[in-house]
């Protein structure tokens, strides 16, 4: 059906006809190009019509080129060509001696092909190699322009980004869903040069100086001798690392707490961890910290869930992204600061700035809200955007400085290392996606994969053979100049300074500031994992680290190990929660979220078409299950089914709704017409039906049903005054209900012993 391939197959048919030219022809000449033919886009069941989708920008919102029409240049023409543009007629066949012969050595193109199939493949990240980006815009409020002169933070400044999110350990093709930490690393390409936000969702790291990241990295990867657990933290050498090396015991909490295992890459905060320096107009200096806030909240898996998704869909958060904006439910986060005196001790209330341990609660320095990033627009290729974007810590623009953190100082050594492995030499910058939109003027020349065609004789400076350009800028010119700070004098040692040793305050500050379900969930992660591991010893120095964050914690999880708990070794320490840390207790839009709604033949096919509608108007996401593909119903309330009995599993869906009385299950008499036979008693539901609704119940999902679909709730065993299980009369109300119990994420007081 495709018009590209129809034409290409008409110019093949004729040339194997045998004339020199096709018809249309001169003789000698190829034949012109058929006119361009636009492809329909077509708006894909059950999501409103998606966007703009026809490829890459080629200008940016700020007019300058995003690099994007040489990405075009590998597809122009409408003719299969091979590398060199010369048009071909065959691709399906190698040129043999006779249809039975050899395959001759001359088939150059069957040897071009097979050449470049061979080297498809590139290494992945050494870290974060599973991932998924798009395309997007931030927004400036020009809030931050008080503390920094970057030209993208001035008052309404839009600027493009893409933003690459992905978790740490996996493989490239390893599961979303694992627990582990999420990488955010946002590109924004500034008219000042390109600037990455290099960041976790989580605001502290495993170390605190570079130098030990091999450590933990080989610690969390698969056992070198089996490679396995494939992308888990639970097994023996990572415990057995972190329960040696107790910096790493905050970010070890965080992940074991439910941000390791989030709901939405949409629902996850971001987070530079470092602290940055930030350089006004005037020179004045301010540090910061960078955090990300979704504007659709925090939100989470719990574990059970996690690991059905991963066998049910490993693609979960990458469908998620792509499905959302897809739909035009634009996923935003706020960017916001942390801001602290920039003073010679670079601490803030006693605490270490230069710490990527340390947090700095809300609630003693409030995030200031200076700008809002919309991602509107998925990548087009996903190896040319996702797989080759390049981040590096160093991208800065004028007005963005580091700071001291030897953590950073490591990172910044290490990311533009990285890309000459993996993306093949030094000149990846040149690559469509990490082009800035600003001009660029380097003296930079030669090296692998130089796709620029550089004028001029004399590449360095000073020069007069090309005028004495480029010519270097001042600070008025925008350049880039590094804040002249003091650097302390000292001897050079391999030491830490002594505010880096405590390592258990902020652990117990973030455990206290849980409230009762996620603690539970903690409890539950710290038994799972640990359970996991062969040596006891690993599992008793874990205890003693949890000894010495809160003994309930430390106890609960020895119970569940069935171990003894120790008595901590250090003082516990008087810290006040911080309550912004919890992700338990607000309310939040509900954009994106998938609604289930259950019917089948017999069911309330008309109310089911209110309940589509209203969840549509609600920029929420309808999928209709019956129990087979195709159409449910006759007439005017047919509808169609986007998951049948088969493809469906709760773990897709945030909430469920039974439209009418369940199917039968398929041993029930008359079951495969999806109706009970007539007069009988009525039919125990389609057991498949039964496991949705006892996970969904399970994992702490609204439940809704009107028309008679309360009928399966028994068998499935969930009580239908149960908290968040709705039965009502119409379609819309159950919706009604269904909305707000969504807006809370999750019906947290079926949790009472962990989930
Ligand atoms: Fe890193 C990738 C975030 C410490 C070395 N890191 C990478 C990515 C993120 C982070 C989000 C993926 C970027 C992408 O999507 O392409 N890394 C962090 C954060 C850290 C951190 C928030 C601590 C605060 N990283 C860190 C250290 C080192 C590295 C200490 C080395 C000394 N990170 C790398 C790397 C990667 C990387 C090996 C792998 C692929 C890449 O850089 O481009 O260079």
């Amino acid at each position: 059906a495709n018009p590209v391939r129809r034409a290409a197959k008409k110019v093949t048919e004729t040339l194997q006809g045998g004339t020199s030219a096709p018809a249309d022809g001169i003789p000698g000449r190829p034949a012109p190009e058929p006119p361009t033919v636009e492809r329909p886009v077509e708006p894909r069941e059950p999501l409103p019509p998606k966007p703009d989708q026809s490829g890459p920008a080629t200008v940016s919102p700020t007019g300058s080129p995003t690099g994007a029409d040489q990405a075009r240049m590998a597809q122009s023409g409408s003719h299969l060509t091979n590398a060199q543009g010369t048009r071909l007629y065959d691709t399906d066949h190698s040129l043999k001696a006779g249809p039975r012969g050899p395959v001759l050595l001359q088939d150059h193109h069957l040897r071009e092909k097979i050449m470049h199939f061979d080297h498809e493949r590139i290494p992945e990240r050494v870290v974060h190699a599973r991932g998924a980006g798009a395309h997007g815009v931030f927004q400036s409020y020009g809030t931050a322009s008080a503390v920094t002169k970057a030209g993208f933070l001035a008052p309404d400044v839009e600027t493009p980004v893409f933003v690459r999110f992905s978790t740490v350990v996996g493989s490239r093709g390893s599961a979303d869903t694992v627990r582990d930490t999420r990488g955010f690393a946002t590109k924004f390409y500034t008219s000042e040069g390109v600037f990455d936000l290099v960041g976790n969702n989580i605001p502290v790291f495993f170390i605190q100086d570079a130098i030990k990241f091999p450590d933990v990295v080989h610690a969390a990867k698969p056992h070198p001798d089996r490679e396995i657990p494939q992308a888990q933290s639970a097994h023996d050498t990572f415990w057995d690392f972190v329960s040696l090396h107790t910096e790493a015991t905050h970010h070890t909490l965080f992940f074991m707490g439910d941000r390791g295992i989030p709901r939405s890459y949409r629902m996850m905060e971001g987070f530079g961890v470092h602290t940055f320096r930030l350089v006004n107009a005037e020179g004045r200096t301010t540090l910061v910290k960078f955090h990300w806030k979704p504007k659709l909240g925090v939100h989470s898996l719990v574990w059970d869930e996690a690991q059905l998704i991963n066998g049910n869909d490993p693609d979960f958060h990458r469908r998620d992204l792509a499905d959302a904006i897809e739909a035009g439910a634009y996923p935003q986060w706020e960017l916001g600061i942390q801001t602290f005196p920039d003073t010679p001790d670079q601490t803030f209330e006693g605490i270490d700035l230069l710490d990527p341990t340390n947090i700095v609660p809300e609630e003693l320095a409030p995030v200031q809200p200076i700008g809002l990033m919309t991602l509107n627009r998925n990548p087009s290729n996903f190896f040319a955007e996702t797989e080759q974007v390049a981040f590096h810590v160093g991208h800065l623009v004028p007005g963005i400085d580091v700071t001291d953190d030897p953590l950073l100082a490591g990172r910044l050594f290490s990311y533009l290392d990285t890309q000459i492995t993996r993306l093949g030499g030094p000149n990846f910058p040149q690559l469509p996606i990490n082009r800035p939109h600003a001009p660029v003027n380097d003296m930079l020349r030669d090296g692998m994969h130089q796709t620029a065609v550089h004028r001029g004789v004399a590449p360095y400076q000073p020069n007069s053979l090309d005028g004495g350009c480029p010519f270097t800028a001042g600070a008025d010119m925008g350049a880039y100049i590094e804040t002249p700070v003091t650097v302390p004098e000292g001897r050079k040692v391999r030491e830490a300074p002594e505010s880096f040793s405590d390592h258990f305050s902020q652990p117990r500050r973030f455990w206290l500031s849980m409230s009762p379900v996620e603690r539970e969930h903690i409890i539950g992660a710290y038994t799972f994992e640990l359970g996991k591991c062969y040596e006891e010893a690993i599992r008793v120095r874990t205890l003693q680290v949890l000894a010495n964050i809160d003994p309930e914690l430390c106890s609960r999880v020895a119970d569940g190990l069935g171990l003894p708990a120790p008595e901590p070794t250090v003082p516990l320490a008087d810290v006040e929660p911080s309550p912004a840390l919890s992700q338990v207790g607000g309310t939040w839009p509900v954009d994106g979220r998938v609604i289930g709604v259950l019917t089948g033949p017999d069911g309330d096919l008309e109310g089911v078409h209110a309940v589509r509608d209203a969840v549509l108007e609600a920029g929420m996401i309808p999928l209709v299950v019956a129990p087979t593909g195709g159409t449910v119903g006759t007439g005017d309330h047919a509808l169609t089914a986007q998951r049948s009995h088969v493809t469906a599993r709760s773990i897709e869906f945030d909430a469920v709704m039974l439209a009418g009385p369940p199917a039968a299950g398929p041993d029930a008499p008359g079951a495969t017409d999806g109706k009970g036979a007539p007069g009988a008693a009525p039919a125990a539901p389609d057991p498949r039906v039964v496991q949705l609704l006892q996970e969904a119940f399970r994992h702490g999902k609204a439940i809704a049903a009107w028309a008679g679909g309360e009928a399966a709730l028994a068998s499935a065993g969930v009580p239908a005054d149960a908290p968040g299980v709705v039965v009502t009369d119409s379609g819309p109300s159950a919706l009604d209900q269904v909305r707000t119990l969504l807006a809370s994420h999750r019906v947290w007081e079926r949790f009472t012993s962990g989930g």
